[in-house]
């Protein structure tokens, strides 16, 4: 309950705000609702501060609500994680979710790779949506709680939760690039949009150059004193002066649960020559594993492969490339237009290149399961993971992490956060195709002694830096962060 003042009479000592919940909610034949916990990076890795901290988790089911079930949502407990589901509507899914968040934010942070489209109605129904998370993280959070907002399609809350209580210690984590101030500013709410995010203690960036974007952004939107001065325990760190506050700005490059994903991989080396099997017994199996965005650069590693097929520098009758691809935001029509496009190409490359019995590009439009996609991993010779941007990609750190036994190499485009400390895969720049064919080439013919000692130095990379280091990194440094104080 909610006391006048809006401060709760108890609550959570820390509460996660993401547009997910990191949990499913279905409704059973006699009509009772059911929650049930999928796995994800971000719920693994905060799992145990939630648990010891009575947390909470904000966020939305993944389906349309109407005003009949509104009242179901109220918290349940799963796991010990205290569940405040946030519903949205129709419209608001269609406004908030799939149009300013996907069809405006999502590209305009990615190098405009697509046109972002800029439209004052998605922006109102983003506030209003943004708004009703902020509430609702007002309701779960104890007093002086530390709350965690997460990611693009929530970057108000931290302003307007501030605003509800002040009482908070407030941090926030952007999962996408934050882009150079030139594209940023292209944005009719850009001074808002700054605000909302200035309202955290703490914002984090997977990179330093989020981080330094950020920074240029506020001092010119803003005019807020933005400064690189090193503080505080970290030396790629910054501080905005902002309302008589400090807001801390720093990188913290996200990692995944490193060990699970070494174990689970490796149980699975039964099915993994079954699947080289299912294929033919091919001489080189490649690997592409992504949700279907055009950020991917799916596109650019089919052409790639394309050219040295025709090229002669690659066999395609002797060539397996395994594109798995989970549909994602599929009635944004970028991503229609992108679906598109590779369909045709590889229907293209199979019809010019394959035989009836062996047609060297395997896709499916479907997610896999997790066990299956470990499998992959571990038959593959060659994985490749060529976005034309990424925040992070984690795909590139679940393949090594699952290659303990060093096989298999890594091609990895320079314009992921990940290249910045896998410096040992054979990266390229996507953008240059004679350079795509010649990394592409070099990862499938070079020695195994050199594909070998490349994966050993990835692996001890990936094992050594995983997602729980990355939350009590941030967590700690929101702990620590200045208090309120005149700047
Ligand atoms: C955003 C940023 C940043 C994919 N297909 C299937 C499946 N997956 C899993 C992968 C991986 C996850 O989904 C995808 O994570 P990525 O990091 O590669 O990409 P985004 O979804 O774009 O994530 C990104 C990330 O946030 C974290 O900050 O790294 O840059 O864009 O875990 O394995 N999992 C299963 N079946 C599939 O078909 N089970």
């Amino acid at each position: 309950m909610t006391a006048p003042g809006g401060h709760p009479a108890a609550g959570a000592d820390f509460v996660v705000v993401a547009n997910r919940l990191p949990v499913d909610r279905s409704v059973q034949p006699d009509g009772s609702v059911v929650w049930k916990r999928s796995p994800g990076g971000l719920v693994t890795a905060l799992t145990p501060t939630l648990a010891t901290r009575s947390g909470a988790w904000v966020g939305w089911s993944g389906s349309a609500s109407t005003a009949d079930d509104a009242e179901e949502h109220q918290a349940p407990t799963v796991d010990g994680i205290e569940i405040h589901a946030v519903p949205l509507s129709e419209d608001e899914i269609a406004e908030y979710y799939e149009g300013f968040s996907n069809a405006t934010l999502w590209p305009l942070y990615h190098d405009l790779l697509v046109k972002p489209v800029f439209r004052h109605d998605w922006w109102d129904t983003y506030v209003r949506v943004n708004r009703r998370f902020a509430e609702a993280a007002s309701r779960a959070a104890a007093d002086g709680a530390m709350v965690w907002v997460q990611d693009y399609q929530l970057q108000l809350v931290p302003a307007m939760l501030r605003e509800l209580r002040p009482d908070l210690r407030i941090g926030f984590f952007l999962h996408i690039p934050f882009p150079p101030r030139e594209l940023f500013t292209q944005l009719p709410w850009r001074r808002e949009l700054v605000a909302g995010l200035l309202g955290a203690d703490l914002i984090g960036f997977h990179l330093p150059g989020g981080a330094e974007n950020f920074l240029s952004v506020a001092r010119r939107v803003l005019g807020v004193d933005a400064s690189r001065e090193p503080v505080g325990i970290r030396t790629d760190f910054g501080t905005v002066a902002y309302d008589g506050r400090t807001v801390q700005v720093g990188s913290f490059p996200i990692s995944i649960d490193s060990a699970d994903v070494a174990a689970q991989a490796a149980a699975t080396a039964d099915r993994a020559a079954r699947i080289r099997a299912e294929l033919g017994d091919p001489e080189v199996m490649l690997l592409g594993v992504d949700r279907l965005d055009y950020t991917k650069g799916i596109d650019v590693r089919l052409a790639g492969l394309e050219r040295l097929f025709a090229d002669g520098r690659l066999d395609p009758a002797k060539t397996v490339l395994v594109q798995l691809a989970s549909p994602s935001r599929e009635r944004v029509d970028s991503y229609i237009d992108i679906r598109n496009r590779i369909e045709q190409t590889v229907g293209h490359i199979n019809g010019t290149h394959g035989t009836v019995d062996h047609p060297p590009i395997r896709y499916l439009l479907q997610p896999v399961a997790r066990d299956e996609l470990l499998a992959y991993f571990r038959a593959a010779d060659v994985m490749l993971v060529t976005p034309l941007r990424d925040g992070m990609n984690l795909v590139a750190k679940e393949y090594i992490a699952s290659r303990d036994d060093l096989g298999g190499a890594l091609v990895l485009s320079e314009f992921t956060g990940a290249a910045a400390e896998l410096v040992d895969a054979y990266q390229l720049n996507p953008y240059d195709d004679r350079n795509v064919d010649d990394v592409i080439e070099a990862a499938v013919v070079d020695p195994a002694e050199v594909r070998r000692k490349r994966m050993a130095a990835l692996h001890e990379q990936v094992m050594s830096n995983d997602v729980d280091q990355w939350a009590h990194s941030f967590l700690h440094t929101l702990a620590g962060s200045p208090a309120d104080a005149p700047a």
